[in-house]
């Protein structure tokens, strides 16, 4: 048979703890489970803050068991409200390849950091015997610090960058450079590229162009980034080659009217020779 508080012996509760209180008390729910009664517990919490003006600070202990959707947008409920610094979310574990996340660490400040196997309530210390190792150190804050931000990510898988075939141009020419072989698990929202090889993107966008003005061998970066800040790089190179072709529009050069009269009088000089040879011969004929 089971045995449930019904909400107004919760409210005659909480009565009891106020009037018993010098004006600030402190409730909490703990095992058992709580959150098999979360409704009973939002409701409770409801009556509290309504009657006394939040007078009454509630807190819970939870196994994370029954941590779902509701209790996640409960909590984002309550951030948002009170404009709390407070987030909160369920941790994908399927992208990380985890069955459940046992977090039992705090990170102050990117400063200290607690590692223990305390669960989070006033037995687990005073009762079980539950330690933990408070430590102020930077660095090992930094390394707790990361894993915590790591497994905060809906989404730990890189996407994959392709910049495209190499290619050889003609100086001048204009070059499509396309990132559309790249792909990622849940969506790539940024394209960026090195044209100069400096560490500086010139270009954004998942098809760019550029051109080329100098000869030479160029090689080209192609920074990829999902929502996440996961992320890919990949290269290609591109050879610019001069060109040959004089276009119709681009002034002759400044030698060629003295190639044209060297020509004419070449052209001139043989002529003026075949013809005096012609009359040398019709001479010679004569006698
Ligand atoms: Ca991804
Ligand atoms: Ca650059």
């Amino acid at each position: 048979m089971e045995r449930s508080m019904d909400l107004e012996t919760a409210k005659r509760t909480v009565d009891f703890l106020y009037e018993q209180s010098d004006g600030q008390c402190v409730a909490t729910f703990f095992g058992g489970e709580p959150l098999l009664k979360f409704q009973l517990m939002k409701e409770i919490i409801e009556y509290s803050n309504q009657k006394y003006s939040r007078s009454i600070q509630f807190r819970m202990s939870t196994n994370g068991t029954l941590l779902d959707r509701a209790v996640i947008e409960y909590l984002k409920e309550i951030a948002q409200n009170e404009n709390l610094p407070l987030q909160a979310k369920l941790g994908n574990s399927d992208s990380h390849s985890l069955l459940k996340f046992h977090n039992k660490g705090v990170v102050i400040d990117g400063k200290s950091v607690l590692i223990s196997s305390i669960n989070w309530s006033n037995n687990s210390v005073t009762e079980n015997r539950e330690i933990g190792l408070f430590i102020v150190n930077q660095n090992l804050a930094a390394f707790f610090e990361s894993s915590f931000l790591y497994d905060w990510k809906d989404d730990v898988t890189s996407p994959h960058a392709n910049a495209g075939e190499n290619v050889t141009v003609i100086e001048g020419t204009e070059v499509y450079l396309s990132a559309i072989g790249s792909y990622d698990n849940v969506g790539i929202i940024r394209y960026l590229w090195d044209i100069d090889y400096d560490g500086q993107f010139e270009l954004q966008g998942l098809i760019v162009t550029w051109q080329f003005e100098k000869p030479g061998n160029y090689t080209i970066i192609l920074f990829v980034e999902d929502v996440w800040g996961n992320n890919d790089t990949d290269q290609m190179n591109i050879v610019v080659v001069r060109s040959f072709i004089v276009s119709n529009e681009e002034p002759l050069s400044p030698l060629w009217p003295l190639i044209l009269i060297f020509i004419l009088i070449l052209a001139l000089s043989v002529a003026v020779f075949a013809m005096f040879r012609r009359k040398a011969v019709n001479t010679s004929e004569c006698f």
